[in-house]
């Protein structure tokens, strides 16, 4: 198994439905990757040693996902230099996420994060690949691939209401 190059975290387990997104499109570009629950609140210490050992420990970049009043993207960013990826979660602590969202994406100047869609983990997965990949070769042809799949797929669908229409009838030009 090779050394994790991107840190998947969570301020709680019940982050995980969202976050494993994230860590299914990493093995899918074959990127290597930890998961591990970090709260911002409940466990600040923890917090702390994981964002300023990261980069020591290989990592190239740490996704970081958090509901509610979502204070652990940010609070990681200002602890480390490596780029953060942050995920607001939709829990069950959240005004409709809203919450969640403002936390993590209106950071003051100095300390970016790289703030996806709510509940948007699988696009965090695919940013981080393409920070792994913008210097790994193998890496960003996978990415390059994924793209060509995404192309395909919706050429696939055109080709399939062309034939079968909706409801089974033909449309199209
Ligand atoms: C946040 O509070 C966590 O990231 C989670 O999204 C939310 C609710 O946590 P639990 O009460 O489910 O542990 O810190």
């Amino acid at each position: 198994m090779s050394k994790p190059q991107i840190g998947i975290i969570m301020g709680s387990q019940s982050d995980l439905p969202v976050m494993v997104e994230a860590a299914k499109v990493l093995d899918e570009l074959g990127v290597s990757y930890e998961v591990t629950i970090v709260s911002a609140h409940r466990t600040p210490h923890r917090m702390v040693e994981y964002a300023e050992a990261a980069r020591s420990n290989g990592l190239k970049a740490i996704i970081a996902g958090a509901g509610g009043a979502a204070h652990l993207p940010g609070m990681v960013a200002s602890l480390t230099s490596l780029p953060v990826i942050g995920v607001p979660v939709k829990s069950s602590n959240s005004i409709d996420g809203w919450d969640s969202v403002l936390s993590i994406l209106q950071m003051p100047g100095g300390v970016p994060v790289a703030t996806v869609a709510l509940d948007g983990a699988k696009n965090a997965g695919i940013l981080a690949a393409q920070i792994v990949g913008s210097h790994d070769e193998k890496i960003g042809k996978n990415l390059d691939d994924y793209k060509v799949s995404l192309r395909k797929k919706v050429e696939d669908s055109i080709e399939s209401l062309e034939k079968n229409g909706i409801y089974g009838k033909k449309i199209g030009f």
